[in-house]
């Protein structure tokens, strides 16, 4: 990469350019180390870039719960009432996600249209890291380049529900009756990283069933602790057939936005999501350091000589290795 290429690409991400956000998000992803002097001033730009006021949601639920299609609805609507909508996917399991992004391409159609729209499917399995590495600094570019509303998806119930709660100021949860998401169906983990549930699909048959589903989980809401904000989960119904569910949706979002403002709630999980996120991009850098040394490199294949032959050992070696580290750190220092 040269300077100039540089310079445009971080000029384009701050005029709010849909080409150079993405290719400011590949930049950030990069495992190519001649590019990390690069990626980290595009990281410490982003961060001095003024932001707009931005809310960022989790959206989870197993799979065919409706989530993109909900997404679809909700992101078009944000943009009628002024805003810009970025949604970006945590995928961990490589199996699913080729299906989920064409279906995501389809469900997500009419938003993708939308100029003030961004939607990107993660390329999480690309990382070596594991869960979506990237997401706390790909938020951090879509804010950046004037994105206020960030939109995560996961997909699965699981580590990547945990993991988008831990980046997001509220969580979103998709039920669906009918399904075994019955009340002993609902794991009580995942319910409690939830500030508003919707019983999806609200509609046809399934219309007065969902109903009778909302009012058990709101009542059963009242006995989950809440997340530390005081709040209980809202339960609602929606339906892709009546878009008044819909605004229905993003009122009790916004809404949940403006208490937690108003508590100090939100500041104060932003707060901890930073230095989460500290801790977990220092190790990141740390790890990407000695990788790139070249002291490892060689220090790594003698010990694999050594494997050749029957009779070595793994903690052995492990030691060792970890052991040289400790010690060529303590004589740099
Ligand atoms: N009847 C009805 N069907 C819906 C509704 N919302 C979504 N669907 C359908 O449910 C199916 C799954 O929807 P998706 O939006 O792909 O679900 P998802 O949760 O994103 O699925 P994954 O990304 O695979 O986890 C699609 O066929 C949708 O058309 C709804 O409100 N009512
Ligand atoms: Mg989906």
């Amino acid at each position: 990469m040269q300077e100039v290429d540089f310079r445009n690409l971080t000029e384009g991400l701050l005029r709010g350019e849909r080409l150079h956000l993405s290719k400011a998000i590949t930049l950030a992803e990069t495992v190519s180390s001649a590019l990390f002097s690069y990626r980290d001033r595009l990281l410490q730009l982003a961060e001095e870039a003024p932001k707009p006021d931005t809310f960022r949601l989790a959206v989870t639920g197993v799979p065919g719960a409706g989530k993109s299609t909900l997404i679809n609805l909700l992101g078009q609507e944000w943009i009628r009432l002024g805003h810009k909508v970025a949604v970006l996917a945590i995928d961990p399991s490589s199996g699913v996600s080729l299906g989920s992004i064409l279906g995501d391409k389809t469900r997500m159609a009419e938003l993708g249209r939308e100029e003030k729209a961004f939607i990107r499917p993660s390329p999480t399995r690309l990382h070596l890291g594991g869960v979506a590495s990237s997401t706390f600094e790909t938020i951090m570019l879509c804010e950046a380049a004037g994105y206020d509303r960030i939109i995560v998806e996961t997909v699965g119930v699981g580590q990547s529900e945990i993991e988008a709660s831990h980046l997001t100021d509220a969580g979103l949860l998709l039920l669906v009756t009918g399904t075994g998401d019955d009340l002993q169906g609902v794991k009580r983990g995942i319910l409690e990283e939830a500030d508003v549930v919707l019983v999806n699909k609200a509609d046809g048959e399934n219309r007065e069933r969902a109903a009778a589903f909302a009012r058990e989980l709101q009542h059963l809401s009242s006995l989950w602790p809440d997340r530390g904000n005081g709040k209980k989960a809202q339960v609602l119904t929606a339906s892709i057939t009546e878009i008044d569910s819909i605004l229905n949706v993003i009122f009790a979002l916004e809404n949940f936005k403006m208490e937690i403002l108003k508590s100090g709630n939100f500041h104060e999980r932003r707060t901890l999501q930073v230095l989460a996120q500290m801790e977990v991009i220092i190790q990141r850098r740390l790890e990407e350091k000695i990788r790139n040394q070249q002291f490892w490199k060689s220090m790594l294949l003698e010990s694999k000589d050594k494997f050749v032959k029957p009779g070595a050992s793994l903690f052995q070696e492990v030691n060792h290795i970890v052991d040289k580290v400790e010690f060529r750190a303590k004589n740099n220092s």
